[in-house]
């Protein structure tokens, strides 16, 4: 007989979705989005619709894995807790809490995985990361122009009469936001695209431009001073802004034919964005999550945030600049101190560098969950060598990956068809509670499970003591009184009511006034015949991050460049050269991809020969602590 079981999705992804799974005899059968969800609507992403073949992979971890002579073998959860808690107590004793590294990432953004920090700051506090390489400028130039992070409801989309779809390829990587855009553009909202590449979202999209990588700055500046010009700025931004004149004067540092020129776009186009944006209201602008992985990331959002700011376009309906909704905010989770307690941080960016250079203590142990550095991290080979340095690395994971691969010990946990936990969004403001559809395989355990059991080796039973269940109401405890309980949630998604429909009403910011730009940004890396593109490995509907659809598909991974890039070498094979690395591709020519790029898929992994980040070198962003995972220039060499 088949039951169908309700759960949410905890990938990482802004959509957040409710699923329906069809179960017989034990089985999931079928994934479905739940048509009742206002976000989800009944369908699911490619990824998530084909997770079944990862969910029944057999290579999935089912016992727990002790590196012994040099090769993984399965141990009992006893033996592997009691090794790890020997280890870390010995070492702690010996070297000091910050000689223990923690570091947790987007497996799952699950809320009760934050436990894991805070089981390691009460056991040290150790040493954690500081920065973070998917958000980390753009959030800092949100919070720091306008003091908090947010945005307005994604339905507001509704009020708008126009939106800029900036660096971002909803088809991709937000498909829950397409009805809400298709809508809005069917009610006659005009929609533009800005990307190097053009995506799908160009079929929505009345225009649609193409500035190079990284030339995001000198358009919005372009923008901003064809709107001082034309003197379309907002009657109230001098009271609302701090620094306008200032901004004006950066505007103005370059005509509108050399900020075109920095974009390489027509200076035409410039003044056709600005116009429609700053005369066509409310516009909206979604800002995609990739245009702070850059050097100049987090100036290139605080030149969108300023572009809101002083059309007025700030804290109206259909306004706004939509970049992180801030999923944490709606947990109690103020009993984790993270950086404020910490003994020691390495950027995120440059982890596997910090840990090599670490003395006073060395990195000695890492625990590691919900996370596959060696792949995803900048400068993958060197993430790889720093933890093969480690004298013991704890791996907690659902498969095994390129992080797994040099652990010393491997932990089994649950997908998230059987992990019950509580989600956010950081693209909309629905909460939902996971529920186990499926029992899990072998001795896969919840997190919670894991983190207890070794929490009483170590000494401190109490830290995590409670349920699943406990630690759910627990986080939930903010939302309490505005109705929000684990019962009501596990019957159906609820808004968080403590989120405002439109976010800083009458463009009045938690900082007083909006701080705009006064500096420009660092200029993005010149391309030149012995560089000739800048390497682009964005999201991809197969997979997410570095969690592949099974099984993949053979061969190289497939580098697209526009014709004229590689000519004659459509489908064949050639080196992607960095000045990091290098990996063998197969090129496809594609006439949507500007031709001073290289495009390929995010997520490659070095021990499938698509460890695509080993030829992107590990650099912080300018602010926010960000990864410039797209700064990196390449070549293809090599014939066939
Ligand atoms: N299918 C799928 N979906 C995902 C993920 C996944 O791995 N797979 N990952 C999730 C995660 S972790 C995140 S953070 C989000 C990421 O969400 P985004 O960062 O919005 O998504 P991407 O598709 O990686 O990149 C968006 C677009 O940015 C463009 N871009 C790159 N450089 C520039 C530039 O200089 N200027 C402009 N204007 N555009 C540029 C790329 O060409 C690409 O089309 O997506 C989430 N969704
Ligand atoms: N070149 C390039 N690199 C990038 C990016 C890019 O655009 N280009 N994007 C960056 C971005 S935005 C991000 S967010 C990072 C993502 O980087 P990661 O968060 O490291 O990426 P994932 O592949 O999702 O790795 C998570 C691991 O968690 C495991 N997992 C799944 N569920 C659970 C669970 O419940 N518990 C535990 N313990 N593990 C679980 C998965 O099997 C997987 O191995 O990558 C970054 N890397
Ligand atoms: S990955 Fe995103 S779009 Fe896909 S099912 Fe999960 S939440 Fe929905
Ligand atoms: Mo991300």
């Amino acid at each position: 007989m088949t039951e169908l079981r309700r759960t949410a999705c905890n990938r990482d992804c802004p959509d957040a979705c409710s699923l329906l799974v069809e179960v017989s005899d034990g089985r999931a059968v079928r994934l479905r989005g739940d048509p009742a969800d206002p976000i989800t609507q009944g369908f699911l992403c490619e990824r998530t619709s084909r997770f079944l073949d990862r969910q029944n992979d057999p290579a999935r971890l089912t016992t727990p894995l002790l590196r012994e002579g040099g090769v993984l073998r399965p141990v009992s959860w006893e033996r592997a807790l009691d090794v790890a808690a020997q280890k870390l107590l010995a070492i702690r004793a010996e070297s000091g809490p910050a000689s223990i590294l923690h570091y947790r990432s987007g497996g799952s953004l699950g809320i009760l995985k934050v436990l894991a920090d805070h089981l390691f700051e009460q056991f040290g506090p150790v040493t954690i990361k500081r920065g973070d390489i998917c958000s980390g400028a753009g959030d800092w130039a949100q919070l720091h122009d306008f003091g908090e992070l947010g945005l307005n409801d994604v339905f507001d989309l509704e009020h708008s009469a126009t939106i800029l779809i900036w660096g971002k390829n909803p088809h991709v990587s937000a498909v829950h936001l397409l009805p809400v855009l298709r809508a809005a553009r069917a009610r006659g909202a005009r929609l533009l695209g800005i990307d190097p590449v053009r995506t799908r979202a160009s079929e929505l999209c009345e225009r649609f431009v193409q500035p190079r990588p990284g030339g995001d700055f000198a358009l919005a500046l372009g923008m901003a001073r064809v709107i001082f010009e034309r003197d379309w700025v907002h009657a109230q931004a001098a009271e609302r802004c701090e620094g306008l004149s200032e901004f004006r004067a950066l505007a103005h540092t370059c005509t509108l034919e050399e900020w075109a020129r920095e974009a390489d776009l027509p200076a035409t186009e410039i003044e056709t964005l600005a116009e429609l944006y700053a005369t066509k209201g409310p516009a909206n602008i979604q800002v995609g999550w990739g245009m702070g992985r850059r050097a100049n990331g987090a100036e290139v959002v605080r030149a969108l945030n300023a572009l809101c700011a002083i059309t007025g376009n700030l804290g109206v309906r259909g306004g706004g600049v939509s970049f992180d909704a801030a999923r944490s905010r709606s947990f109690d989770l103020d009993f984790v101190r993270g950086l404020e307690v910490a003994p020691r941080s390495f950027r995120e960016a440059c982890l596997g560098r910090d840990i090599l250079d670490a003395r006073a203590p060395p990195i000695r142990a890492a625990w590691i969950t919900a996370g596959n550095p060696v792949a995803m991290l900048p400068d993958s080979l060197v993430v790889k060598d720093a933890l093969e340095r480690t004298e013991f690395v704890v791996v907690v994971d659902t498969h095994p990956t390129d992080t797994t691969d040099v652990a010393d010990l491997v932990l089994p946990t649950l997908t998230l068809l059987e992990d019950s936990d509580l989600l956010g969004s950081y693209g909309h403001h629905w909460i939902r509670s996971s529920e186990p559809a499926l029992e899990p395989p072998g001795e896969a355990r919840h997190e919670l499970h894991i983190l207890q059991a070794f929490a009483a080796r170590l000494g401190i039973p109490d830290v995590l003591a409670g349920s699943v269940d406990d630690w759910k109401r627990r986080l939930l405890r903010k939302l309490e009184a505005s109705g929000v309980s684990l019962e009501r949630l596990r019957a159906g998604e609820l808004r968080d009511p403590s989120r405002p429909e439109v976010l800083f009403e009458g463009g009045v910011v938690p900082r007083g006034r909006v701080a705009l730009l006064s500096a420009p940004a660092a200029a993005p890396p010149v391309t030149d015949s012995e560089w000739p593109l800048t390497l682009l490995a964005v999201s991809t509907p197969k997979a997410q991050a570095s969690q592949w659809s099974v099984p993949l598909s053979p061969g190289p991974p497939m580098c697209r460049v526009h014709p004229s890039a590689a000519p004659g070498a459509d489908g064949e094979e050639r080196e992607l050269q960095s000045a990091r690395g290098s990996l063998r591709v197969r090129v496809v020519h594609d006439e949507r991809v500007r031709s001073d790029v290289a495009l390929m898929e995010k997520g490659g992994q070095l021990r499938d020969g698509r460890g695509v980040n080993a030829l992107v070198g590990a650099r912080e962003t300018d602010h926010g602590g960000g990864a410039c995972y797209y700064d990196e220039r390449v070549r293809l060499v090599g014939t066939a």
